[in-house]
């Protein structure tokens, strides 16, 4: 499995619902141009590493549905239409099904369960579905057993109780690295793999996403760009103020691919 190589994405533009998206704690949601800035900023990163991004236009009535990570899951080989646990987003797989069967003929599908994106860390070997409040343990299951018509191999985890999503709190750099904040900094749920500590304070920087040869790191974290840049990475910083007070970092807002006729 090739962790970054990607030349194809999917965004959808954020509607002006966006300031109501689900947030955990009552602070004050976000601005929609402030929003609709920094998702135009991390289109025009996709293009400059390399993708072709298709732009689906905004949902009023699901004012999360920018966060397109969270009702599918793709791959070269295939993809999943899963079904997000928040209320108030289930509809969204089924307003994706369309775009998604354009590309994904065979498209398979999650029936039992709850599962998102967000729960789910592709790594060089297998894929890691982390049990939260959104994705429950048939949901999981479903998910694994999609992956294993796909060839790919799955391991369920559990997600920390206060994280949101899995990949909240790590993201993967390179094959062999996991960027991690301290409450998933454990053998326990990456064996081998080496870990890369996010630095206290910058916690929500574990939402970063590489891309090819560039890792997108939020700007308002740099001493984790600096320990990603150390690594001998390329790194892009890009705004999340706006999208981190509705809980969401840099993978939620895309679906991403490799298209099987560039391979
Ligand atoms: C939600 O709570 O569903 C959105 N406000 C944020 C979703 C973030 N998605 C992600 O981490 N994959």
């Amino acid at each position: 499995m090739s962790l970054f190589d990607f030349d194809r994405a999917i965004v959808r533009a954020p509607g002006r619902s966006v300031t109501d998206g689900l947030r955990t704690g009552d602070h004050d949601g976000p601005s929609y141009d402030g929003v609709a800035a920094e998702h135009a900023a991390y289109v025009a990163a996709l293009e400059s590493a390399g993708l072709t991004v298709e732009i689906l236009p905004p949902l009023e009535a699901f004012p999360d549905s920018m966060f397109v990570e969270d009702p599918a899951l793709l791959f070269g080989q295939g993809a999943i239409l899963l079904r997000p646990g928040a209320p108030s987003r289930i509809g969204e797989a089924e307003l994706l099904r369309p775009t998604l069967k354009r590309h994904f003929p065979e498209l398979i599908e999650i029936k039992d369960g709850f599962a998102d994106g967000g729960d789910i860390l592709v790594t060089a070997d297998k894929v890691m579905i982390g049990l939260s409040d959104r994705t429950d343990i048939r949901g999981a299951q479903s998910v694994a057993r999609g992956l294993g018509r796909l060839g790919i191999r799955a391991q369920l985890v559990e997600t920390p109780s206060d994280v949101l999503h899995f990949k909240t709190a790590c993201a993967m750099l390179d094959e062999e690295t996991v960027a991690v904040t301290a409450e998933l900094d454990s053998a326990e749920y990456f064996g081998d793999l080496r870990r890369l500590r996010i630095p206290e304070g910058e916690e929500a920087a574990a939402n970063l996403l590489r891309l090819n040869d560039v890792v997108l790191i939020g700007a308002e974290f740099p001493r984790t760009r600096e320990l990603v840049e150390a690594l001998g990475l390329a790194t892009m910083p890009l705004a999340v103020a706006e999208i981190g007070k509705i809980d969401a970092g840099l993978s939620c807002m895309s679906l991403r691919w490799k298209s099987a006729k560039e391979q």
